[in-house]
């Protein structure tokens, strides 16, 4: 039988619908009832793995799954062996001290001989020694954003996203100590075979991932503009140009990058580009 890279994703919460649905873009087919521990994947050499957020560290080093979608917290956190072999670009948040919205805030020394309550006690300690300060982590596994209200802790340090949470609890957000978004993690011993297939997920992950972030571009164009319009399309190499039925105009085909794809799109107006068409690209070979 050949090799099935096994692939750990969420059980359920935050990242487990993104987690699936990335790898059904990638043209994984697999089952992904919830009750599930494991999928076969039809057309693909992997399966799939259903497991708890906080496991998937434990489980790539201990071999029992190849590679891991999780939060980037969690995996500094856990301390465990495994490469980072992508950023993924959802769940994005942070890891960020807050203290009551009336305490004094000045830097992080203010956090000297103070409690502070954390569901990730490595990474607070880790921020508390690069600013030589002594506080007491004080760890608990959920609803951090109360310690404060209830007289456990003076401080907590927790994930953030909207700020809402905080907000509703009188806490006000005073350090950042992480970004933190969904990573693709693998084991680092990982066989040759195992290594090939990810390579092979890797290069459909990042088709997918840069079709959405680029547009194909459409317009047409009076031929004397070609040659300004293209010096702003560069496109993937240089834009499809296609004569019109109409003397002297022609039709202009490109990709741009959504970062500058507004400012683009002025540039191309005042060249003269009409009937300008967006489409979306559904995977992008590079
Ligand atoms: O059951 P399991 O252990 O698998 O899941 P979990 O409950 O441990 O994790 P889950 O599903 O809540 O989060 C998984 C990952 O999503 C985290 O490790 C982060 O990497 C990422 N993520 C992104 C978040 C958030 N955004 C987030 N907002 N994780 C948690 N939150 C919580 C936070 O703990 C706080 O209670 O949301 C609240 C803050 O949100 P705002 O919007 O009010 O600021
Ligand atoms: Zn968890």
């Amino acid at each position: 039988m050949s090799k099935k890279l096994k692939i750990a994703i969420q059980k359920s919460g935050r990242l487990q619908e993104q987690s699936i649905k990335m790898l059904k873009e990638c043209g994984l087919s697999f089952a992904n009832g919830s009750s599930r521990l494991k999928a076969e994947v039809d057309n693909f050499p992997a399966e799939i793995l259903f497991l708890r957020d906080d496991d998937i560290p434990q489980y790539i080093e201990d071999n029992v799954a190849d590679i891991g979608i999780i939060g980037e917290n969690v995996f500094i956190e856990k301390e465990k062996q495994g490469e980072i072999i992508l950023k993924l670009g959802f769940a994005k948040c942070r890891l960020s001290i807050a203290v009551p919205k009336s305490a004094e805030y000045k830097d992080a020394g203010t956090l000297n001989g103070k409690k502070i309550a954390t569901s990730y006690p490595v990474i607070v300690q880790q921020f508390l020694n690069e600013n030589n300060v002594n506080a007491e982590i004080h760890e608990i596994s959920g609803s951090v954003e109360i310690a404060p209200g209830i007289g456990l802790a003076e401080a907590i340090c927790d994930i953030v996203s909207t700020g809402s949470t905080l907000l509703t609890n009188g806490l006000k957000e005073v350090e950042t100590i992480m970004k933190s978004e969904a990573i693709l993690v693998a084991n680092n011993n990982l066989d040759a075979e195992s290594k090939a297939i990810l390579d092979r997920l890797v290069f459909r992950i990042n088709s997918v991932n840069a079709a959405k972030s680029n547009k194909y571009l459409v317009l047409n164009a009076p031929n004397n503009a070609i040659e300004a319009i293209t010096e702003v399309l560069p496109g993937m190499k240089s834009p499809t140009v296609t004569p019109l039925k109409e003397e002297g105009w022609s039709s202009l085909h490109s990709v741009v990058n959504e970062n500058d794809f507004w400012g683009k799109i002025d540039e191309l107006k005042a060249l003269g580009a009409q009937g300008i068409l967006v489409i979306p690209i559904e995977k992008m070979i590079l």
